[in-house]
């Protein structure tokens, strides 16, 4: 069983994971512990990660990023079609409603939905992290924004299963911080004593999140979390890409913003000056060479000028900041401490936002870009029944509250209740009463639409089928348990019927709690009922074992769930087998460079040989020979020989070993005769 925590970021991912030693950030093949959130997708292969990175511009319209924040999205929604605009790759509209992109594969035109291509992603991580715990991998835990709905979280689930990976939980990014924050923590307050309040700060390259924890010996509880979800690094970026944009229009007479290559690299430079703002407040300068239409152009900023542009991204630092204090019901002093991450809070301005609304020295002490992938690993851990680790409980909570709306085919009208409120603790369950006849139709949503980055409220409908009136004709006793699970996705979990029957003195028949099959699957409580029709406002009733000459049946009912903008599992398969497809094609592919590779390797160590250690056992006419034949094969490769199968490269390399072999031998032989002799010697 593999315990791996995947920082899935919309511009840099990370992996932990868990060996003898701790947690452990792990490093790909490229010895960087950051893998890059890209794809690029070539006539032969796929590149993914660094290899993709550095085709951002060179393959503009098949090398895709920041695709994090299309899931589960409809291809009409705003924030989409804003993307849209400024990405340099195509979206294109799915056959089911949702966000693809279109691009060119294996010399084909080929359409892949968003799940598809952050599977690639994950494909990739989980291939570094097997290569570094040496055994498959499938059990992980994968980050997600807190901000997440419910259909954004199917959407990367989805992504996980095309991948290969069985993620364990979804956790909302500041969370894992969280528990990076305080699983190793000695000196945590007992849980009698007042809990120690530490506000997480996440500011990455799309998103600001903020959340506030209380944390007592072996346990944490989100208090509150709320987040600007369109503020991040990137728009920082954004704010320089204009500005230089509009001085090149006046300075160089040059239209950037219609030149992606262009714009790209100017996207490029404008991150690198602010990050290098952030370490330096004096002038800094910005060159870029053969920029457009073969001209170099220059110019500079320092970090003033920087703080003035962002004037108004930084405005947006404190709301969520006062947001979270309101929701925790905290004031400043019963802060302990605020601990920041994501590359976006290395930005002094934004430190020092973050610093002046609470009247304190924040605190570093949390890896900035590891801690995310650290806590997730931790929660792996938690969660793997193969790996020992300290006692940690987790309590964290639903970001919108969620409202659930019931009509019966029959009956006249609806009635709506919140289940689930914002800030709610969460994994949760509760269980409702319904009285009804015959089946009926819940349907949950966001409560408060304009809370929610997302233009859709709905979450999904349940049917709850095969209800019918008691014997005697009467409503029947519904009994529904809804849940927000250990990955922040709400479900009506299990309905059932309970049935009561009149018997004459039999007390030996136990009934069916519902509740007690409830109880181990997390806490739960009381809910308003249905009381349009029973007239009772109070709380539901628990079944109570019941007294002599009643019996109490309880029978599960069928839900029919359909969920808002859900993959079918049918859809998902093929896209599996997809993914198969191309990672056996990315793997042949390697094959048959590797093969090339060692022919060329071959010809120009046998050249070197030639006329070094081989000059001795091989007459110059074949030397001249031989030499001739390297030549032609080096030509070959670069000609007729540069797309060949990996067959005519094992044969060419066949081939010239024929030449090479005899001589390497007779060298060898050469070589080894004395040490021969000589072992010979210190026998006798
Ligand atoms: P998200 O959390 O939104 O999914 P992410 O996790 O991929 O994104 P991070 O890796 O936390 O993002 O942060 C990347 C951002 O941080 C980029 O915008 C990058 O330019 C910025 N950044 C990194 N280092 C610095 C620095 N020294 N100064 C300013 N910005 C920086
Ligand atoms: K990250
Ligand atoms: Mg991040």
């Amino acid at each position: 069983m593999s315990v791996v925590g995947i920082d899935l970021g919309f511009l840099n991912c990370y992996i932990g994971v868990a060996r003898s030693g701790g947690i452990e950030t792990i490093a790909n093949e490229y010895s960087d512990r950051c893998t890059p959130a890209c794809i690029s997708l070539g006539s032969k292969t796929r590149a993914i990660g660094n290899a993709a990175k550095s085709q951002i511009v060179t393959n503009v319209k098949n090398t895709l990023h920041g695709f994090k924040k299309l899931h589960g999205r409809a291809f009409e929604d705003p924030y989409i079609q804003a993307e849209r605009a400024k990405l340099p790759y195509e979206l294109q509209k799915m056959p089911n409603g949702s966000v693809g992109v279109k691009v060119r594969y294996l010399d084909e035109e080929r359409l892949f939905a968003v799940e598809q291509i952050t599977g690639m992603l994950l494909a990739k991580l989980k291939e570094t992290s097997e290569s570094a715990l040496k055994k498959p991998v499938a059990d992980c835990v994968i980050s997600v924004p807190s901000f997440f709905t419910d259909t954004e979280r199917r959407s990367v689930m989805a992504a996980a299963q095309i991948a290969g990976l069985n993620c364990l939980k979804l956790m909302n990014e500041t969370t894992a911080v969280a528990l990076a924050y305080g699983i190793y923590k000695q000196d945590l307050p007992a849980l009698e004593e007042k809990p120690r309040n530490v506000v997480f700060v996440d500011m990455g390259h799309s998103a600001y999140q903020v959340s506030i924890c209380a944390f007592n010996k072996g346990k944490l509880k989100v208090l509150a979390t709320t987040f600007d979800p369109f503020l991040g690094g990137r728009n920082f970026d954004e704010a320089l890409v204009d500005y230089f944009s509009e001085e090149f229009r006046t300075k160089y007479k040059l239209n950037v913003k219609e030149n992606p290559r262009a714009l790209l690299r100017l996207y490029q430079e404008c991150e690198k000056l602010k990050k290098l703002m952030s370490a330096n407040a004096s002038d800094l300068p910005l060159n870029i060479e053969c920029f457009m239409n073969d001209l170099d152009v220059s110019s500079k900023m320092n970090r003033a000028q920087f703080e003035q542009l962002c004037a108004a991204l930084l405005s947006r630092v404190e709301p969520p900041l006062r947001a979270a204090m309101e929701q925790a019901k905290l004031q400043r002093e019963d802060i302990y401490g605020i601990e920041i991450v994501g590359g976006a809070t290395r930005i002094p301005a934004v430190k020092e936002q973050i610093s002046n609304f609470f009247c304190k020295e924040i605190s570093t002490t949390l890896n900035a870009d590891e801690a995310v992938a650290r806590g997730c690993a931790l929660q792996c851990a938690i969660l793997s029944p193969a790996f020992k680790v300290r006692e940690f409980s987790i309590t964290d909570v639903v970001p919108y509250s969620i409202t659930l709306r019931w009509k019966s085919s029959y009956e006249e009208g609806t009635g709506e209740c919140e289940v689930f409120s914002k800030n709610h603790a969460a994994p949760f369950s509760k269980v409702i009463t319904f009285h009804k006849k015959e089946p009926f139709d819940l349907e949950a949503f966001y409560t408060h639409p304009h809370e929610v980055p997302y233009p859709d409220s709905r979450i999904g409908r349940f049917t709850i089928q095969n209800v019918g009136p008691q014997h005697d004709g009467d409503n029947s006793k519904v009994k529904v348990k809804v849940r927000v699970n250990i990955h922040g996705l709400f479900s009506v979990a299990n309905a059932s019927i309970i049935e009561k029957q009149n018997i004459e003195g039999d007390h030996s028949d136990a009934p069916m709690d519902t509740e007690s099959s409830i109880k181990n699957q997390g806490r739960e409580d009381d809910l308003c009922s249905d009381n349009r029709e029973s007239g009772n406002l109070n709380k539901q009733d628990h079944p109570s074992l019941p007294r002599a000459k009643t019996k109490v049946k309880s029978i599960d009912l069928p839900i029919q769930a359909s969920l808002y903008r859900q993959l079918g599992q049918d859809l998902i398969n093929c896209y599996i087998e997809n993914e198969g497809k191309m990672i056996m094609q990315d793997k042949l592919e390697k094959e048959r460079n590797d093969a090339k590779n060692a022919v060329e390797e071959y010809v120009y160590d046998f050249r070197d040989k030639l006329c070094g250690v081989f000059e001795k056992f091989i007459t110059e006419e074949d030397t001249n020979k031989l030499t001739l034949m390297l030549e032609d094969t080096e030509n070959w490769l670069y000609e007729d020989g540069e797309d060949q199968p990996k067959q005519v490269y094992m044969d060419k390399l066949q081939e010239l070993r024929k030449f090479g072999q005899p001589i390497q031998e007779r060298y060898m032989e050469h070589e080894e005769r004395p040490k021969v002799l000589n072992e010979l010697g210190k026998k006798i």
